[in-house]
């Protein structure tokens, strides 16, 4: 296409291309569709190349990019956006999106792991063994004690070097995947190896992923159940201590959620603007099966009419999770929406691991991972199965209810899903 701009389209914000929708090879800018919002970061772009990797370019203004980076690389690149924050999706207890403090709690009541009935699958030692699950969020504690043996630990970073140097700190890209000494993790907002956690959000999804269960030397009371105690989770962090992150960044980080082998991504954050590189890197998990789990939002606002990204891009191996309460209600804060919000799962006062113990949070963010644990519990048992056979077997073993406005009428129970899975497999390969 002939690099021939309308600069009126960049000037006023209008759409050129729908993000949400396939995208052709371009030159144009993409836009969100919906104007200009508050989440743009000023003269900062996302560019896809043709190799599919990102790169941001900064530049005075917009104009100035557009003449001075896309004419000079027309042809060189699939397209380019604007990037933009995205947010975390839990809540305090006034209902901000951001707590400044979390009081911590001394005991856990596991309530969450209770109602989808996940010991019916730890009973048959289903617990997530062999199954690697990326969370995508603001890092984590790697020395939570619930947390630290949970971590997956990249071999290519791991040993010594010639020299006789550990590897995960040598200052050296010892297995040349584009990240000095990712050993543990990795951090896009200082592009540096993980140290920790920007603020609780990671850590207190990551334990409700997979936090270590004590079994045998304590009282559940005193620790966090995960979901499934027995995968592994690479922590990437794209989530600043104020709970936004930039959509380049978390893309980037999904890239490598995929090179490591993720098998399920946790994805508990998102905003208004649709980012079609986020959009192209979810669609392109379906072909490696890999399952995308996402956050539907906390407005309590239906968003098939008023779209959350990625909430509502509804791609093939996208999971969108709303949130229920202990009596099994819709929480008040979930979104909702019937062709988007695919199932709902505990997302009210869900204790869970934060930096130095334990603290209740809520929102549709701890409802996520309540799934993405869950999957991986299921992927360990079923290695095979597609990312369709595992949301027919969530939707077919689900506790239903009229009053659930989602996909699937339900709330996510793993009694019986062992069984709908295995059918699943068996009848519709
Ligand atoms: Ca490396
Ligand atoms: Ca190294």
């Amino acid at each position: 296409m002939a690099m021939k701009m309308d600069f009126r389209i960049i000037v006023f914000c209008l759409a050129l291309v729908g993000c949400g929708q396939a995208q052709n090879s371009s030159s144009d800018l993409v836009t969100e569709g919906q104007g200009c919002t508050s989440q743009a970061i000023p003269n900062q772009f996302i560019v896809k190349h043709l190799d599919h990797s990102i790169e941001v370019v900064r530049a005075d203004s917009e104009s100035e990019f557009v003449t001075g980076y896309m004419k000079k690389h027309a042809g060189q690149f699939l397209y380019a956006e604007r990037d933009h924050m995205v947010r975390a999706y839990h809540q305090d207890a006034n209902a901000q999106d951001v707590a400044p403090t979390i009081p911590t709690v001394s005991s856990a009541d596991n309530w969450g792991p209770a109602k989808v009935h996940a010991d019916t699958l730890w009973a048959q030692n289903i617990r997530g063994s062999g199954v690697l699950v990326a969370v995508v969020d603001s890092g984590m504690d790697l020395t939570q004690p619930q947390l630290q043996s949970q971590v997956y630990i990249n071999p290519g970073e791991s040993g010594t070097d010639a020299q006789g140097q550990p590897k995960q700190s040598n200052g050296i890209d010892d297995d040349k995947n584009g990240y000095v000494d990712d050993y543990a993790g990795y951090d896009f907002v200082a592009n540096q190896p993980l140290k920790g956690d920007y603020q609780i959000h990671g850590t207190h999804v990551s334990g409700i992923v997979a936090a270590f269960h004590q079994d045998t030397t304590a009282a559940p009371q005193t620790y966090v159940q995960g979901m499934a105690p027995q995968a592994k989770v690479l922590p990437l962090a794209f989530l600043a201590a104020n709970g936004f992150g930039l959509m380049s960044d978390g893309v980037r980080a999904m890239q490598y959620a995929v090179a490591a082998g993720a098998k399920v991504i946790n994805a508990s954050w998102g905003g208004e603007d649709c980012s079609q590189a986020l959009r192209d890197e979810i669609a392109g998990l379906a072909s490696k099966n890999i399952i995308f789990v996402t956050a539907a939002g906390n407005e309590a606002k239906n968003v098939d009419q008023h779209m959350e990204y990625p909430a509502s891009l509804n791609l093939a191996s996208q999971f969108t999770i709303g949130a229920t309460g202990p009596y099994d209600l819709m929480a008040q804060f979930s979104n909702y929406g019937t062709s988007t919000v695919h199932i709902f799962a505990p997302g009210t006062d869900i204790i869970s691991t934060i930096p130095g113990g334990m603290a209740a949070l809520s929102g549709t963010s701890m409802a996520t991972p309540f799934v993405t644990g869950a999957v991986a519990l299921l992927l360990s048992a079923v290695p095979q199965a597609t990312p369709t056979q595992v949301r027919q077997a969530l939707y077919g073993s689900a506790v239903h209810s009229s009053n659930y406005i989602n996909a699937s009428q339900g709330r996510m129970d793993l009694g019986q899903i062992l069984t709908q899975l295995q059918s699943e497999v068996a009848t519709r390969p």
